[in-house]
C-alpha cells in the first residue's frame, strides 16, 4: 500500500525518468518565473511577445526532441509531453507558441528536409532566435486540407507560390514559413516549401478580435506569386502524409499540454472550495462540489496515464496515429468540461480574470477545434473501428 496523493493519484512521478524529472523542473521553473507573471496583462491586451522565443530557447524548451548537433535537447517524447503540461499550465496559447516552433516547423525541417536546410534552419529556431509558423489551413480548407488551393507553379528551375493560409500561429511575426502546396513540378501532389521573412509577394497579417488563446499570435500567411528557389523544397516527403506526420507529434504534446491546464483548474476550484464558506461551511464540504474535484482529478488522472503510454510507444516508434486521436480528443474534450466546471464553481468571481479558470476553458475551446477538431478525430476513430470513412 501506499499512501494517495490527490495531485498524482497514479504516481506519474514514480514512472518518470530522472532524465524527464530534470526537464519537468526545469520547464515549470521557466514556466512559473518567465510566463505566469505576464500572462494576465497578455491575454487583456492581446499582447504578442516574440521576444518569448530566446526565452524559452535559452531554457531549452524549443525542439526537444530534435538531436543535439542541430541545437535540440535530443530528448524524448514523454520529455516533450511534460513540457507543453508545464507551459500549458499556465496558457494554452504558449504552449501553442512553443508546439508550432517544436513540432510543426522544427520536426518538418528535420525529418523532411535536406542536411543544408537543418544545418541553416534547426539552430535557430533551438535557440528562439528565429520564428516559425506553419502553413496547413485555408479559408476554404480546415479540417479536408487535401482541397487546398494554395498552389506552386513551375518557375525555371524554381517554384512559383500563390495563395492564402489562415489561422496560422506565430505568422505576423515568423522568420520561418513551412507552407504545404499543390506543386505543378510533382503531379499536382502537396508538397512543403520554406519560405522566409522579407519574400516580395510574402505578407503575414495578424487576425484580430480573437476572444480565445490572446496570448497567442495568429495569422494569415498570403502569398502572391513569390518566387522560391528549387532548395525551398522540402525533398523527403510527398502527399498528405508530410503535413499529418508533425501533426502527429503536435496533436501528441497538446494531450499532455491540455492536462496541465485541467491541473490548474483543479487545484484552483479545490483551493476556492476550502476557502470560500456559503451556509456556514467551505463550499469544499458539500457532496456536489466534492464529486465534481473527484470526477475532475478522475479524468486528469486517466488522461495523463494514456498520453503517458502513447508518449513511451513513439519514443520505442511503435505509435499508430489513432492513439493519437484517441488522446488529443478524450484529454482535450475532458480538460474543456474540468474548465467549465471549474469556472461554475468559482461562482461570480469564475468570470474574473484574476481567477483564471475562464481564461482556460476560452483557450481550450481553440484547443478542441486545432489540430483536427473534436469530431474529426472521432471520424478517424470511426474510420478505424468500422473501415469505412465517414468524412
Ligand atoms: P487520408 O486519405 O486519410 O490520408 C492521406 C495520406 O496521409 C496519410 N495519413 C497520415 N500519415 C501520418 N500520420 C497521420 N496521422 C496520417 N493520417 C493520414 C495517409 O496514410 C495517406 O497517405 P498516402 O501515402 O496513402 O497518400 O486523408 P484525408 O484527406 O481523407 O484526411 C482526412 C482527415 C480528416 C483525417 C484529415 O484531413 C485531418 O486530420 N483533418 C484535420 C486537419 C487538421 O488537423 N489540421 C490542422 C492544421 S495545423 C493546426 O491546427 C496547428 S494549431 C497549432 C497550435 O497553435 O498549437
Ligand atoms: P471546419 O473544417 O469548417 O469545421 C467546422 C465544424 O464542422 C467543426 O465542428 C468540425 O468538426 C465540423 N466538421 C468538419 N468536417 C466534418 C465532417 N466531415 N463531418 C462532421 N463534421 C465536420 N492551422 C494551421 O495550418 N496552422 C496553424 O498554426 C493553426 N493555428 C491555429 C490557431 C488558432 C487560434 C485557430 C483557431 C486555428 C488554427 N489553425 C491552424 C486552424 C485549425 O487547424 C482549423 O481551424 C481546424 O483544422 C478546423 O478547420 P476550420 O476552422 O476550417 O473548421
Amino acid at each position: 500500500m501506499m499512501p494517495f496523493n490527490w495531485e498524482d493519484p497514479f504516481d506519474l512521478e514514480g514512472q518518470l525518468t530522472e532524465d524527464e524529472r530534470m526537464i519537468r523542473d526545469a520547464a515549470k521553473g521557466f514556466a512559473q518565473g518567465e510566463l505566469q507573471p505576464r500572462v494576465q496583462q497578455a491575454y487583456r491586451d492581446e499582447i504578442s511577445a516574440p521576444e518569448l522565443f530566446p526565452l524559452m530557447g535559452r531554457a531549452g524548451l524549443l525542439g526537444a526532441t530534435i538531436p543535439e548537433e542541430y541545437g535540440g535537447a535530443g530528448a524524448g517524447y514523454v520529455a516533450y509531453g511534460l513540457i507543453a503540461r508545464e507551459i500549458e499550465r499556465v496558457d494554452s496559447g504558449y504552449r501553442s507558441m512553443a508546439s508550432v516552433q517544436s513540432s510543426l516547423v522544427m520536426y518538418p525541417i528535420h525529418a523532411y528536409g535536406s542536411e543544408e536546410q537543418r544545418r541553416k534552419y534547426l539552430p535557430g529556431l533551438a535557440s528562439g532566435e528565429l520564428i516559425g509558423c506553419f502553413g496547413l489551413t485555408e479559408p476554404d480548407a480546415g479540417s479536408d486540407p487535401g482541397s487546398m488551393r494554395t498552389y506552386a507553379k513551375k518557375d525555371g528551375d524554381g517554384y512559383s507560390l500563390s495563395g492564402a493560409k489562415t489561422w496560422i500561429s506565430n505568422s505576423p511575426f515568423a522568420d520561418v514559413f513551412v507552407v504545404w502546396a499543390k506543386s505543378e513540378a510533382h503531379g499536382d501532389g502537396i508538397r512543403g516549401f520554406v519560405l522566409e521573412k522579407g519574400m516580395a509577394g510574402l505578407s503575414a497579417p495578424k487576425i484580430e478580435g480573437k476572444l480565445s488563446l490572446r496570448a497567442s499570435t495568429t495569422g494569415m500567411i498570403v502569398m502572391d506569386d513569390v518566387k522560391l528557389p528549387a532548395d525551398a523544397l522540402l525533398p523527403e516527403v510527398q502527399g498528405l502524409k508530410g503535413p499529418f506526420g508533425c501533426l502527429n507529434r503536435a496533436r501528441y504534446g497538446i494531450s499532455w499540454g491540455a492536462m496541465g491546464a485541467a491541473e490548474f483548474c483543479l487545484h484552483a476550484a479545490r483551493q476556492y472550495g476550502l476557502d470560500r464558506k456559503q451556509f456556514d461551511r467551505p463550499l469544499a464540504a458539500t457532496q456536489l462540489y466534492q464529486k465534481k474535484l473527484a470526477d475532475m482529478m478522475t479524468d486528469i488522472g486517466l488522461g495523463l496515464q494514456a498520453s503517458l503510454r502513447v508518449g513511451r510507444l513513439m519514443d520505442e516508434g511503435r505509435f499508430a496515429p489513432e492513439m493519437i486521436s484517441i488522446v488529443k480528443r478524450n484529454n482535450v474534450g475532458k480538460a474543456l468540461d474540468v474548465a467549465r466546471h471549474a469556472r461554475d464553481m468559482h461562482g461570480g468571481n469564475g468570470i474574473s480574470d484574476e481567477y483564471q479558470v475562464m481564461r482556460h476553458m476560452v483557450n481550450l475551446e481553440t484547443v478542441n477545434t486545432y489540430e483536427g477538431t473534436h469530431d474529426v478525430h472521432a471520424l478517424i476513430l470511426g474510420r478505424a473501428i468500422t473501415g469505412i470513412a465517414a468524412f
